[in-house]
């Protein structure tokens, strides 16, 4: 019987359906195309599969705007599609995650269109509806202000993302039981969890009092008016309660502007609220403030200071998730390693362990299991990305030149992860036989799954090997994180401690040769490298190695 905490020992591959496969030439990815790709995924040998919307969207913000809850959109597939997905992983011994996007819906979705034609709707309060003397100085994350007019009624509802997607009011109960309803009919269908999209802004300071407007801003700064806001705790307890704890299910909320402190409630089992929660800490080091178009190189010290907070903050009581990548974030490769052609390969592995030895459960993107990268798309109109298109938009306002501008859209626009997966050499990646929906990244021909799964040195068999590694080195479930080197700003070194062995990681993030105390591995085995023959006190750029040391 597996244990109730399986997602402990589990390693999730995320799909991002419209970039995945597509399997009838239209050019978008879908569920069909998912199927013919199980295989694959069985061979990684990841367990979890986190499946980011298929729900029925008008795809302002790729499915991240639900119109119903209860239908697959059209261009993915049908429900008897999903009922398939859903039967041929299990039968491969794939859990699926789905995505629970529930602190805002579509426009389009019947509440809203109920909740907008007129005050006295039953669904009005489903909403956050506002006269303009009671909104307040919120920005939308996507831009502008966070409230729209609605001509219908003359008040303004509020967005924290694209107009697209008004804010469910979670202080009615009625919201809360629907959105609960919604959750059993995806469980009883026999899925394996959520991944809660933004699910710690979901309570707001229904006073909505305006927010300290900080020097160059222009919104208010909301702070924990709606991120962790005044009934968070108890809304996810309920949740837990009413729903998530009476399945074998596992959870994971995305949580912007979330401490540490933050996750300990929300992950401490005995509160019963999330198994893990996604942090965004480590993502916003290579910025000036939470500002991620105002680029900053990433001080190496700064990333190892955080990762060790989160290790041990969470290491008596709670859970990590590691990632690196998703579909909002950049290539880790290009991000953090050196998409080069002569260390594209050698920083992909170097990352992948750095990550994946640490505590916690690792997640995987698609694409970067085979060292994908970013992307420079000179003309912004083979962009896509709402947020990064706002983001041109209304910083070419405030004066930025259209370099810079372009600039940040290659270093952290969303749509270097959403290209196409890049399958084998054939025309747009062999991702489809159409127009693809976004431009394939150009580098395919050389960088692909099929030239991955023919060489045996490529990223695809580390990870294939550190996923396995996972199932067989209970050290790196159990053992406890200790950073070493602190204030080194080349080398990420830390180990991981049991009572009679341990094992000692260490990363050279530069491509120049750097030392490390000889002695830090003395006795040591080797038990992970990404290059031959590595030589003790010596890391060649980019060399990651392990050492596996009795005590
Ligand atoms: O993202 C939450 C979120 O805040 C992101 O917009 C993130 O901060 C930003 O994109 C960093 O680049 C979730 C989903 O993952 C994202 O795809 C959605 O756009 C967003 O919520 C709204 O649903
Ligand atoms: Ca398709």
């Amino acid at each position: 019987m597996e244990s109730k905490d399986w997602w402990k020992k589990s390693v999730v591959y995320q799909i991002y359906p419209k970039s995945f496969n597509d399997s009838n030439g239209d050019g978008i990815g879908d569920i069909q195309g998912i199927i013919e790709k199980l295989d694959y995924l069985k061979k990684l040998g990841v367990d979890v599969i986190w499946l980011s919307p298929v729900y029925d969207s008008p795809q302002d913000d790729n499915g991240y705007d639900i119109r119903d809850y209860y239908a697959i959109f059209e261009q993915y597939g049908t429900m008897s599609d999903f009922d398939e997905l859903l039967t041929e992983m299990h039968k491969r011994g794939l859990k699926l995650v789905m995505d629970l996007v529930v602190n805002h819906t579509s426009d389009e979705h019947a509440w809203f269109v109920e909740s907008r034609s007129s005050k006295d709707n039953p669904y009005r309060d489903y909403y956050f509806w506002r006269d303009a003397a009671e909104t307040n100085n919120w920005g939308s994350i996507f831009g502008g202000p966070a409230w729209e007019k609605d001509e219908e009624t003359g008040q303004y509802y509020l967005h924290l993302f694209s107009k697209k997607q008004p804010d469910l009011n979670w202080d009615n109960s009625a919201v809360r039981e629907d959105v609960y309803k919604m959750m059993r009919f995806w469980l009883d269908k026999g899925i394996d969890g959520f991944r809660m999209d933004v699910i710690n802004f979901i309570s707001k300071n229904a006073a909505f009092p305006d927010g300290p407007v900080a020097e160059g801003d222009q919104y208010g700064d909301a702070g924990s008016d709606f991120c962790n806001g005044p009934h968070i705790h108890d809304y996810l307890h309920e949740m837990n309660q009413a729903v998530t704890s009476r399945y074998d299910v596992m959870t994971v909320g995305e949580m912007p502007g979330a401490s540490t402190e933050d996750a300990v409630k929300y992950t401490d089992p005995d509160r019963q609220e999330v198994d893990m929660i996604f942090t965004f800490e480590h993502m916003n080091l290579d910025c000036h403030g939470d500002n991620k178009w105002d680029l900053k190189p990433l001080y190496l010290p700064d990333l190892k200071a955080n990762f060790a907070e989160w290790q041990s903050a969470l290491d008596e009581k709670g859970w990590n998730s590691l990632y690196w990548n998703n579909h909002d974030q950049p290539r880790i490769v290009s991000r953090f390693g050196n998409d080069s052609e002569a260390y594209r390969v050698l920083s992909a592995k170097m990352l992948a362990t750095c990550l994946h030895f640490m505590k916690g459960t690792p997640y995987i993107y698609q694409g970067e299991e085979i060292g994908m990268t970013n992307i420079r798309f000179e003309d912004l109109n083979d962009y896509r990305d709402i947020e990064l298109l706002n983001m041109y938009r209304d910083n070419k306002a405030l004066g930025w030149s259209h370099e810079r501008l372009m600039e940040a859209i290659y270093t952290k626009g969303r749509d270097n992860a959403r290209t196409p997966y890049q399958w084998d050499d054939s025309a747009n990646a062999g991702f489809t036989s159409g127009e693809p929906w976004l431009r394939v990244n150009p580098n395919y021909q050389t960088l692909n799954c099929k030239q991955a799964l023919a060489d045996p040195d490529s990223v695809f068999y580390y990870y294939q090997k550190l996923i396995a590694l996972r199932k067989e080195k209970e050290i790196m479930t159990t053992g406890r994180f200790a950073l070493l080197l602190p204030d080194d700003e080349t080398i990420f070194a830390y180990e991981r401690v049991t009572a009679n062995e341990k094992l000692v990681v260490l990363c050279n993030f530069s491509d120049k040769e750097q030392q490390y105390q000889p002695e830090m591995v003395t006795a040591g085995t080797l038990l992970m490298h990404n290059l031959p023959a590595p030589e003790i006190g010596i890391l060649r750029p980019y060399e990651a190695v392990v050492y596996e040391i009795q005590q």
